[in-house]
């Protein structure tokens, strides 16, 4: 049966197409820099946000009543499978990410757990023999039930340690079930409400025995891909460990993990993080741990995760200047970690949203790609740095000069001229190939 009987496949028409359900700027086909844009992007839909969220805030119930919400239990679980394939193949989006209870519910005991997961995991796996949409993550929700209220891995209790030691485990072969190309750690609630009741370095050093054993069992089961770290700064705990993206890197450097981990970058986090999402891109790209990112993004008059569809062409822009210098996303993808909000409750929404981020990312990719064939940042950059290409600059680089001698260069030096930072000239230019590129799609 059909869940979203008023939508058919969405195709490509250009952006003087009147058609609502139709991209106007993301064509899958069209080659950029060497690549497809589906290629490049990678989009991938969020099960939870998509097939289980139903619009409901601490305020109010849901208001989005799904075709398949008629049926409870595991026969709604299939029922999800049958609807997100329907949407996956309507939309021709590549990828998908889950969560473990997003596809299944829970049971009474871990067994009855594991046994839905099982039934649902074999659902998936036979449609996927026949869809083009293959899972870019999964992982292991370690926050929701209230066993978790403590955290997970870092929680005080060792016998919760060991459960979501379990469930890390079953999530894993799952992955390596359906040939996932990447698995993902949020530690949604690894962190702390208070220092007076938490052992810091006990969870911390846990935290990291806790990673340590998943890589361990991966390689035990064969299961060779990218563990993604997903940085975020607080909520739901008041400070969570994994803060962003150079607090991940000092935490996998201090364990010894650096080798097995890379980061999964969203960027409503980024600005929860007091952080740009470009900034967060960009400090994994000079690391080399760019991994994955979660296409999203805030509101900047509140101040909390409202995880809506990213629409905003400059931020996008920006975002893949970071991902197009960085090569791409290799095995990563743009995962929208996105929600419609809670008045856009029909199912028809799910597809304008996820048109209106594809489209919005497909802008974002042709600026960014004609910002980066110009060499305009790079070029200017070049000539602001280019008194380490010489003289003093060049030795100092280089590693051969020392204090005695930067003094004795200081001493004879008349006077220090700087050149400016053209800041705003830079933002000009970013808006002049902006609106370039919007004029010659839209003729
Ligand atoms: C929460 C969040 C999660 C992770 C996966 O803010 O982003 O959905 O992406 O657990
Ligand atoms: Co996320």
């Amino acid at each position: 049966m059909a869940y979203f009987e008023t939508v058919n496949k969405i195709k490509y028409e250009g952006a003087s197409s009147k058609n609502p359900l139709s991209f106007k700027y993301y064509n899958p086909e069209e080659v950029i820099n060497g690549k497809t844009m589906e290629e490049l992007l990678r989009f991938s839909v969020a099960y939870w946000h998509t097939f289980n969220a139903d619009g409901s805030d601490p305020f109010g119930v849901g208001t989005a009543i799904r075709p398949w919400d008629r049926f409870t239990g595991l026969d709604q679980a299939k029922a999800r499978v049958e609807a997100a394939f329907e949407f996956f193949g309507k939309l021709n989006v590549p990828f998908f990410a889950f969560h473990d209870v997003d596809i299944a519910p829970e049971g009474s005991t871990l067994k009855e757990t594991n046994e839905n997961q099982d039934v649902i995991v074999g659902m998936i796996k036979e449609y996927m023999k026949t869809s083009k949409t293959k899972l870019l993550w999964n992982t292991a929700n370690m926050f929701t039930n209230p066993r978790y209220t403590h955290g997970a891995a870092t929680s005080p209790n060792a016998d919760v340690f060991a459960y979501s030691a379990a469930k890390v485990k079953k999530a894993l072969e799952v992955a390596k079930e359906l040939g996932s190309e990447n698995y993902v750690f949020w530690g949604g609630r690894e962190g702390y409400e208070t220092l007076l009741n938490t052992n810091m370095q006990l969870e911390q050093d846990n935290l990291a025995r806790f990673f340590h054993m998943a890589v361990d069992y991966a390689k035990e089961i064969g299961l060779n891909v990218p563990f993604l770290i997903e940085p975020k700064p607080k909520e739901p705990t008041k400070h969570q460990y994994d803060f962003d993206v150079a607090t991940g890197i000092a935490f996998l450097q201090k364990y010894n993990l650096t080798d097995y981990f890379k980061f999964n970058i969203e960027a409503n986090h980024a600005t929860l993080a007091g952080h740009t999402f470009e900034h967060e891109l960009h400090v994994a790209r000079i690391n080399g741990m760019l991994g994955s990112v979660d296409a999203n993004q805030g509101d900047t008059l509140l101040g909390w995760d409202t995880d809506e569809f990213p629409t905003d062409l400059y931020t996008n822009t920006l975002a893949m200047y970071e991902i197009l210098k960085n090569g791409g996303l290799g095995k990563g993808g743009l995962n929208f970690d996105a929600k419609v909000r809670r008045g856009s409750f029909e199912p028809e929404d799910l597809f304008h949203a996820h048109i209106a981020g594809m489209d919005a990312f497909a802008i974002g990719t042709k600026v960014a790609n004609k910002l980066l064939e110009d060499k305009v940042l790079e070029s200017f950059i070049e000539e602001r740095y280019s008194s380490y290409t010489k003289g003093i600059g060049l030795e100092i680089v280089e590693g051969k000069t020392n204090f005695r001698e930067l003094e004795a260069y200081a001493l004879q030096l008349n006077e220090i001229k700087n050149q400016s930072g053209r800041t705003e000239r830079l933002k000009a230019i970013i808006n002049q190939y902006l609106l370039e590129t919007l004029s010659s799609v839209t003729v």
